[in-house]
């Protein structure tokens, strides 16, 4: 009777359950398991960290709708590993965390790397097991990958003693699943429809937010219905934008503060009200604002302000529903209104304070100029990813997205350090289109070794790294015997990097040379980095509330 080895058994149950992309280290327990992956046909990067590969592998999720796994040594690499389930959490984002482990039968000896591993996943992770035996591998690992998409989509862990990767067992007792069907997406309640519309007919400030809950259930078709048949105005949350393109002409986004401050019934899409919408109270939002809260996950609904509907379902169910409930009943928000006005107003004003700084060419550069001349040289259907403190939140403003599930930046958690790791993932999805992975100075430093992967595959990235010297921004120069916190080398040349491994590299300090890099880079089939030296006091356009309160 032929027999199969835990590492073999592992791979062909990812590749069966839809698992395509493998991300990791190599290292004890783990070199067969991604050898079997390879076999098995799960396209496997190899990472200088396993930070970045485990945001990789969550990236992939959200982009995909099916995990991605992250494999991991044991100790160490498992400890690193934990920092992309943390963010996957964060982000409601499907992942697998696979971590090799000692063999089990020196539990408790002080083995090699020996930690409480399933411990440590448990508080980021909907599901952290240790299969028993090699035959069970397959029901470990659909156990995972349901856990991991179905309901609100989170992080699972599986742990994998040395002795389980190199077992083996006769095909005969292996307990194989069939793949698990993709999530079931509920429909809400028909009364709770009703009455989400008769809210919004009778709204006379309405305001729809759309998050990157939409985006993961693929409900772009359904809300730009949604959207250009009510004609309300809506905002996109920062991973939310392009699930409506941000060119339509319903998008207020640039009137976001007045339009969360002063509406009177909000429709949530696929978005919580934590920190990024202020938690939907006073004083960003009116302390009598009617709430109607669309989530997969009911537990969501209330969260920091009672809902007055709640929509529990899936995204994309939960609009066709609305959708369906409009065309028997038609509805629209008139076309002209006072909160129109008002929101146009505002937009206006805000746009114009945007494009007077684009348009400030002076030397050192600004990010405005900076972020628009990558928006003008972007592919349409480009993949953008955005990490940093100014360098995003004004990218934020600068970039726009046309499609859905096209943006990738810090997130919920606020992850500096994820932006390389997204980029390759965006990469490996989307292997056909250009990533642009737009990096403040510091948040590249978190993770810049993995230009070398990029280099590897020969991936189609540029990177464009805003360096104002530091963290916020940091100095022309410093005394070297006391250097300030947020300070990093003035002028680093982080671009000479990428040129060891064989990409391309360029500098630039002046909006000419900016534009002649991005082109030429922008044009290559091998990663690059343009390196944009900016005014290490360069700012964000002044807000109406600063960032604590934002
Ligand atoms: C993992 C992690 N460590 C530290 C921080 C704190 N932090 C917030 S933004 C930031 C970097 C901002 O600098 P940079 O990327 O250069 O962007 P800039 O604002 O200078 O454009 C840091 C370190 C964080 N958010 N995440
Ligand atoms: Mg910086």
């Amino acid at each position: 009777m032929a027999d199969l080895d835990g590492a073999t058994l592992v791979a062909r149950s990812l590749k069966q359950q839809g698992v395509e992309h493998m991300f990791g280290i190599v290292g004890f327990p783990v070199v067969p398991v991604a050898f079997a992956a390879q076999r098995e046909g799960i396209a496997y990067v190899g990472f200088r960290n396993e930070q970045s590969a485990s945001y990789a592998a969550g990236a992939v999720g959200y982009l995909t709708g099916r995990p991605a796994a992250c494999l991991c040594v044991s100790g160490p690499g498992m400890i690193h590993g934990i920092a992309g389930a943390a963010n996957a959490w964060a982000n409601a984002w499907p992942m697998l965390l696979i971590g090799g482990a000692n063999d089990s039968f020196q539990n408790g000896q002080g083995a090699f790397q020996e930690a409480p591993q399933v411990e440590a996943a448990r508080p980021f992770v909907k599901y952290a097991a240790r299969p028993d035996r090699i035959e069970r591998l397959p029901f470990f690992v659909e156990h995972a990958v349901r856990t991991s998409i179905y309901g609100r989509p989170g992080a699972a862990y599986l742990d994998l003693p040395n002795d389980l990767i190199v077992g083996r067992a006769d095909e005969a007792s292996i307990g194989w699943k069939p793949r698990c069907a993709d999530p079931p997406r509920p429909q809400a309640a028909p009364a709770a429809i009703a009455r989400a519309l008769e809210l919004l007919r009778g709204a006379e400030r309405p305001l729809v937010i759309v998050g990157k809950g939409a985006a993961y259930a693929r409900a772009e078709h359904e809300v730009r219905d949604f959207i250009d048949t009510t004609r309300l105005p809506f905002l996109p949350s920062p991973m939310g934008k392009g699930v409506v393109p941000d060119d339509h002409r319903l998008s207020v986004a640039s009137a976001r503060s007045d339009a969360l401050k002063n509406a009177d019934v909000v429709l949530l899409i696929g978005a919580r009200l934590n920190w990024i919408l202020h938690f939907g109270m006073p004083p960003r939002f009116r302390d009598d604002v009617k709430l109607i809260q669309l989530d997969i996950c009911a537990e969501e609904i209330g969260t920091n302000i009672p809902a007055e509907v709640g929509l529990v379902g899936d995204a994309q169910a939960v609009m066709a529903q609305l959708n369906s409930a409009l065309a028997e009943q038609p509805w629209s928000y008139a076309p002209e209104t006072a909160w129109r006005t008002e929101l146009a107003e505002s937009g206006a004003a805000n746009r114009a304070a945007v494009e007077a700084m684009e348009s400030d060419r002076s030397v050192p550069l600004g990010y405005y100029p900076v972020l628009a001349e990558i928006r003008d040289q972007a592919p349409r259907d480009a993949l953008l990813v955005c990490e940093g403190s100014n360098t995003m939140d004004i990218s934020r403003t600068v970039l726009p997205n046309f499609g859905a599930r096209e943006r990738l930046d810090a997130g919920t958690f606020g992850t500096m350090g994820v932006g390389l790791g997204f980029a390759i993932a965006a990469a490996a999805v989307h292997p056909d289109r250009k990533v642009i992975c737009v990096e403040g100075d510091s948040a590249f430093g978190f993770s810049g070794m993995e230009v070398e992967t990029a280099c590897r595959y020969g991936m189609n990235i540029t990177f464009v790294i805003v360096n104002n010297n530091g963290i916020g921004g940091g100095l022309a120069d410093y005394d070297r015997s006391r250097v300030p916190p947020m300070v990093y080398t003035p002028q680093a040349r982080y671009e000479k990097m990428i040129e060891g491994f064989g990409g391309k590299g360029y500098f630039a300090t002046t909006p000419e040379e900016l534009a002649s890099s991005l082109k030429d880079a922008l044009a290559q089939r091998v990663p690059t980095i343009v390196n944009v030296a900016i005014d290490p006091k360069a700012q964000r356009k002044p807000q109406k509330f600063d960032w604590l309160t934002r």
